[in-house]
């Protein structure tokens, strides 16, 4: 009886959906103005066209701007195909970096989901917001920016992955489509089962049929996808109609994939306690099993980008895509078996850098389809989507809006530097804490629970291989960005 209820509840709710769509499409809405080539009705939810067309290059008036948020997970800077990855197809989000701007040495300030995410609604450095791992942080919700948002009229959607205590349901305009399991498939009520990208789709599709007319919109799809399934030992689950991808390609191992380079590392890390290493074992620690777990990683990437672009098409379709902000980044990076490790966590460079491409129709027509290398941050997503609406930053965000990256045309001055910080997890050999900072030039690594340091010279070593803290040559050096290290840490806070 149950199933059958929420069966009709379902229902009720899509055709409402469409119906909102019908109207919100030939209205248009959300304070935009019409678009002219706009198809009129329900968007189709089959797959987009290879070649999609491209997004609308003209100027338009300034903000408020609508937002969209395409958030994935355990998703690193070159797990796309724009930015050089030989095996990956993301089509979609090829095409948005191809009419927007990709910005290739973003990073996050603390690699892992629950501390990442709570900079990205915070647009504050774990330092300050006070979430170490996967807690709701301390900063009051009405600083955050979908509070920011709603409060200044819009309508504030979260899909998807949450992990930051209990979601706060009544925060949001979108109560019942946030998910709190891990896992890639999921049981419906009525049964049936539903592969989480799926879920997302829908459910983000969903909000935008139903979203009220004349308000704009703020809409976070937080995808679970490339996260692995922790207690599952297949680890990456894809959807049965993505198993025939990359079957017959061989994934390029990286460099430093090696014993050497394992050896190489610190000693603390070096060795098997090390959930880093344990997690190699469960996915890389044969030749055979890299090249299943990586395509099975590679195919759930691939879905995601899928779904990216149903959810433009959605935009596109309501007539409203060129009144919106569209940002994709991912919550932290990932080791693909460099330094023989796996997941995240330190702060070596395939772990910390992720992706950032944005579209926004306010970019000058000479912007488009271009890379910018500036140390973006996550820390910069709130600052940048609030001030597309129009909004204040509250005074604690700590962030900068990057917008005039691409806006300006004499580009603003960006920082150089940035602080990387991580807790101590469970115990200094499972996951110990790092501190860092990082600059184009180098890296200077601390890892506290062992009083251990290291430095970088990313621009001869990009894959850090040879740690060259205790060099005499880098004495001074050490010791400059040891006092910043301390310095930007007291200002984090
Ligand atoms: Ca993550």
């Amino acid at each position: 009886m149950f199933a059958i209820v929420k069966n009709v509840s379902l229902v009720l709710r899509v055709a409402l959906g469409m119906l909102a769509a019908m109207l919100v499409a030939s209205c248009a809405s959300g304070g935009a103005k019409p678009a002219g080539r706009a198809a009129v009705g329900a968007a189709p939810l089959n797959p987009a066209p290879l070649n999609p067309a491209p997004l609308n290059p003209e100027p338009l008036n300034p903000a408020p701007l609508n937002i969209l948020l395409l958030y994935a997970d355990d998703w690193r800077f070159d797990t796309l195909g724009c930015a050089g990855n030989p095996v990956v197809q993301t089509p979609r989000l090829d095409a948005l970096a191809r009419d927007g701007v990709r910005f290739t040495h973003n990073s996050v300030t603390t690699s892992i989901c629950g501390v990442s995410r709570a900079t990205m609604l915070t647009g504050q450095w774990m330092s300050r917001h006070g979430n170490r791992a996967f807690d709701m942080f301390r900063t009051p919700w009405s600083e955050t920016f979908p509070a920011q948002l709603r409060a200044h009229g819009y309508w504030v959607g979260h899909v998807g992955k949450w992990h930051n205590g209990k979601f706060p349901a009544t925060e949001y305009d979108s109560p019942a489509s946030a998910l709190a399991n891990g896992t890639h498939w999921i049981t419906q009520p009525d049964g049936t089962r539903i592969h989480v990208t799926q879920k997302n789709e829908r459910d983000a599709i969903d909000f935008l049929r139903a979203r009220p007319a004349d308000k704009p919109f703020c809409l976070t799809v937080a995808f679970f996808a490339t996260h692995a399934e922790d207690g599952n030992k297949q680890q990456y689950l894809p959807q049965p109609e993505s198993m025939s991808l990359y079957r017959d390609v061989t994934v390029p191992v990286p460099a430093t994939a090696t014993d050497a380079a394992f050896r190489a590392l610190p000693p603390f890390l070096a060795n098997a306690r090390n959930e880093g290493r344990n997690r190699w074992t469960w996915r890389f620690d044969t030749p055979e099993r890299y090249q299943e777990y990586m395509k099975n990683y590679y195919r759930l990437a691939t879905e995601v980008d899928a779904t990216c672009g149903r959810v433009l098409d959605e935009l596109r379709t309501q007539g409203v895509l060129d009144r919106t902000l569209v940002i994709f980044t991912t919550d932290n990076g990932y080791f693909h078996g460099e330094h023989g490790l796996a997941d995240k966590w330190y702060p070596y460079e395939e772990s910390i850098r992720v992706p950032l491409i944005v579209w926004d129709p306010r970019m000058p027509a000479a912007r488009r389809g271009t890379t910018d290398d500036a140390l973006t941050l996550n820390v910069d997503l709130a600052p940048t989507i609030l001030a597309a609406a129009s909004v204040a930053a509250p005074a604690g965000m700590q962030g900068r809006d990057i917008a005039p990256l691409y806006l300006a045309s004499d580009p603003p001055a960006w920082r150089r530097e940035f602080l990387y910080e991580h807790a101590m997890l469970t115990s200094r050999d499972f996951i110990p804490a790092s501190e860092a900072v990082v600059t184009r030039e180098w890296k200077y690594i601390s890892w506290p629970d062992w009083g251990v340091e290291q430095l970088f010279d990313l621009a001869h070593d990009p894959r850090e291989e040879h740690d060259v803290a205790a060099d005499p040559a880098n004495a001074q050096r050490v010791a400059d960005m040891r006092a910043d290290l301390a310095r930007f840490k007291s200002q984090a806070k």
